[in-house]
């Protein structure tokens, strides 16, 4: 890092506390205990599992034949005087017993009923037999003694519905009140026996409680048709049973309402506002669908792209040469912009030598920065066709260059990546963890391996090559589909094996969701237009009423006002800063708490395998990057919801600060890198959020992909992976233990630059907030100061009346429309 002014000491890690941490002793927990504390490691959940949620108390219910343990989903927090509470829960797993895989996991956002009582708020950490919070050994105490009754009720029990009654005194002891009705609501059954007035029943924790399972209260359980899932595949470990339905798309209003918004504008001759409904109009025509071509130097990436498009576009050669990222969109003409940073977009004819600077200069440049983005519009019937946004990638050599973080960085927001192998080289190391990344935390990987050059091995080989290439491709995923560019038998043509690599691309592009959402945030910002020319007309038929006198009052009180507003921003900016602090500390601290399950994982791993060498060579800075891969779309999480609050209360601030202004936001058409949260955690009402999120576009986008792609650098930064003679010659066991002691090393150094790269990442990202913020107001004044000293074109009142009303209309219905 280059700058340490970012605050070393807040980015320590307290290590004394760590090493406590990690040489406690691993037990391994089994039966339910197993599952409610695995949530965080067993494959499949733990991506979905957000890092700061806990399990609350699981409940048994019969679904059909066979038992099921399904759990809820919250996350703890600290109420106002400083006792344990919970947000509402959000989530909900199912498992099936004695499988014990998952049959679904639930998001109750999108399930009405749940949706409804997460309305209520915060909910008190007190179980329902008692008003205290319970401590945390308590807590585990009764945990614990809950997950043995339920291991022997559903192992005594496992064909009878009974006896449910006699466990509700230990949901008594754990849960809060308010939690019952979410676990009525997902088994309306339970209702029947799961009661939270049941604290006369003293337990005996200590005892096994086999006595009260003989109390044989039948409990009438019908299976909830809306949950039933039939005979579930154990292969398809999580499908999600509540699928989210987007919300109705706005396009052809939004269209409407933008072009009824321009009128008005232009009409009163705004032109602030015509430009910025402009650029909204022209926001709301990107392609649905971003799809990337990644891959090694010299693969073929962009020789790909020509073909696909038919049309000598972009440059190739021998030596690597694409140098930034190329953003290819349909359009009705052709065109090339080039945007340097801190310069302004470029336009350039679609040439070649419009490409002269925007290549590697020689072959030895290869780790220079991604300097620059080139956005061509093209009017080609093929992208035309499948609509769809073609990002075309420098070479990505290895994986500690920083090229290659910004290409795996540009990958998180992509909806889909065409990876380019060559069939002249084995797969690399890069290229694996290209893949691994791309399969990481998806149900569908929406990754496509085309494998080119077999045009220069002979038709012999060809085929045993691809079938190499597919096996260790299978390795990663055996869901991702590998394509030759070339026949591989003399009865295909070139031809068609092109086409086939189209059909699958146009495949990989599943349109829809992204539009709508996109168009419901573009309704929002017209919102925010509407209310400016509502303000706007307000000045004018205030000016209008003015005598001369008053109109020179105006104009210095005015600027009085924005020497004020400049006082009161510097006050703002310095509780932004104690926020983005605060946002650190935060981040920070569940890097540390999981940093300890990361030590436990592979401290597992490297006791179980056989070869400690070659794990640690081969395996360990791989099997690290990709939990810290994990452990990063996790955060991006969290991080989301903090940035969300923090720029909403920028936003009241800013509001509270300076009354007579609204709020105005820029617009970046042209934004290639718009962040993308995962839509499936937003709830409607959560469309505000989104809004806000990508309010601020690129730069959360830098902070998004650090978070997402980051860690790459550091495996291979910080550590020493060969070992040394003194390592290699000792005993089996003996390599065991020592390499188990430098395990802690590394990870406590990669964890340490996690850190440190983040604390400056987010530095950055509030700075940039900051400062748009503050430009944004500053234009705002300026222009109002302007609407007071100019006199302008003479219109009369009853035109800017007229104004306030068709723009009030609008915004109102527009509003209304939001909310269906
Ligand atoms: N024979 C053969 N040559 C190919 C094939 N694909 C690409 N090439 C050649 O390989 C070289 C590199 O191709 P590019 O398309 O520039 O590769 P790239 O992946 O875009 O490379 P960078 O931009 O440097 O990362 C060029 O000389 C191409 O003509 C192929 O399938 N067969
Ligand atoms: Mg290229």
């Amino acid at each position: 890092m280059n700058n340490p002014v970012a605050g070393a000491s807040e980015m320590t890690i307290d290590r004394d506390l760590l090493s406590q941490l990690s040489v406690r002793s691993i037990p391994e927990p089994m039966g339910v205990e197993a599952l409610i504390r695995g949530i965080h490691r067993s494959p499949g959940l733990r991506e979905w599992v957000t890092l700061e949620s806990v399990a609350l108390a699981p409940v048994p219910v019969k679904r059909g034949k066979r038992w099921r343990i399904l759990t809820l989903l919250a996350v703890p927090i600290q109420l106002e005087n400083r006792s344990a509470g919970l947000n509402p829960p959000w989530g909900a797993i199912e498992w099936v017993w004695p499988e014990q895989v998952v049959a679904q996991t639930i998001n109750l956002l999108w399930y009405e009923e749940t949706a409804a009582l997460r309305q209520s708020g915060v909910i008190t950490a007190s179980p329902a037999d008692t008003n205290v919070t319970l401590g945390i050994p308590e807590q585990t105490r009764r945990e614990n003694a809950l997950f043995l009754v339920l291991d022997q009720f559903l192992s005594s029990n496992p064909n009878q519905q009974a006896h449910l009654s006699s466990l509700a005194p230990h949901y008594a002891g754990l849960l809060p009140e308010e939690v019952y009705p979410y676990y009525w609501a997902l088994i309306p059954t339970s209702k029947q026996w799961l009661r939270p007035d049941v604290s006369a029943f003293v337990l005996t924790y200590s005892q096994s409680s086999s006595e009260s399972l003989t109390q044989n209260q039948k409990a009438e359980v019908s299976v909830p048709a809306k949950l039933v899932v039939e005979e579930p595949s154990f292969q398809e470990s999580i499908t999600p049973l509540l699928e989210l339905t987007p919300p109705t798309d706005l396009t052809k209003q939004v269209e409407s309402w933008l072009h009824q918004g321009l009128m008005l504008a232009e009409a009163r001759e705004l032109q602030e506002v015509v430009t910025d409904l402009q650029a909204l109009d022209s926001r709301l025509r990107l392609p649905g669908f971003r799809l990337a071509f990644v891959g090694e130097f010299s693969r073929g990436k962009s020789t790909l792209i020509n073909r696909l498009l038919e049309q000598p576009l972009l440059p190739v050669g021998n030596l690597p040469t694409t140098a930034t990222l190329i953003s290819i969109v349909p359009g009705l003409e052709d065109s090339m912009e080039v945007r340097f940073p801190q310069r302004l977009p470029e336009v350039r004819p679609l040439q070649e030598d419009s490409w002269q600077d925007l290549l590697i200069p020689e072959a030895t440049a290869k780790n220079q920065d991604v300097l620059a983005q080139v956005r061509l519009t093209l009017n080609n019937p093929w992208l035309q066709k499948i609509d769809v946004e073609l990002i075309d990638t420098p070479g990505a050599g290895d994986l500690t260059s920083r090229r290659a973080a910004q290409v795996f960085s540009l990958l998180s927001q992509c909806d889909a990546a065409v990876m380019l192998v060559s069939g002249t080289l084995p797969l690399s190391l890069t290229e694996v963890a290209f893949l691994e990344q791309e399969v990481i935390g998806r149900n569908v990987p929406r990754v496509l391996v085309v494998v080119s050059k077999l045009d220069t091995i002979s038709e012999e080989e060809r085929i045993s090559v691809l079938a190499d290439i597919r096996e260790r491709v299978a390795r990663v995923s055996a869901k991702i589909p590998v394509l030759p560019l070339h026949p591989v038998d003399k009865a295909r043509s070139e031809a068609r094996a092109l086409e086939a690599v189209q059909t699958q691309i146009e495949m990989m592009v599943v349109k829809g969701e992204r539009r709508v959402w996109r168009s419901r945030q573009v309704a929002g910002q017209l919102v925010q237009r509407l209310k400016q020319l509502i303000e706007i007309g307000k000045a004018k038929i205030a000016i209008a009423q003015m005598g001369i006198a008053e109109k020179e009052k105006a104009s210095q009180q005015a600027q009085a006002a924005m020497q004020e507003a400049q006082l009161g921003w510097e006050q703002i900016r310095l509780n932004l800063e104690q926020r983005r602090l605060q946002c650190y500390k935060n981040l920070q601290s569940r890097i540390v708490s999981a940093k300890t399950d990361l030590l436990e994982l592979l401290t597992f791993e490297l006791k179980k395998t056989p070869n400690p060498k070659t794990w640690w060579e081969q395996d360990f800075p791989f099997r690290l990057r990709r939990e810290l891969v994990v452990l990063s779309r996790k955060l991006e999480n969290l991080l989301m919801k903090v940035l969300a609050q923090d720029i909403e209360w920028l936003q009241e601030e800013v509001s509270r600060n300076f009354p007579t202004q609204s709020y105005r936001t820029t617009v970046d058409a042209s934004a290639t890198q718009e962040i993308l949260p995962s839509f499936r955690d937003l709830s409607l009402a959560d469309v505000r959020q989104y809004r806000l999120l990508t309010r601020i576009g690129s730069s959360a986008a830098m902070i998004g992909s650090y978070v997402l792609g980051g860690p790459i650098g550091i495996v291979t930064s910080t550590v020493v992976w060969i070992l040394g003679e003194q390592i290699i010659n000792k005993e089996v066991e003996e390599q065991r233990n020592l390499l188990t002691q430098e395990l802690r090393c590394v990870i406590d150094k990669a964890i340490d630059e996690y850190c440190r790269g983040i604390g400056e990442s987010l530095r950055q990202l509030y700075n940039q907030l900051s400062e748009e913020t503050k430009q944004e107001q500053i234009v705002w004044q300026q222009s109002k100061t302007l609407a007071i000293q100019t006199n302008g074109v003479h219109q009369d009142e009853q035109v800017w009346e007229q104004m306030i009303n068709d723009a009030f209309n609008l915004k109102t219905e527009i509003i209304q429309a939001l909310k269906k």
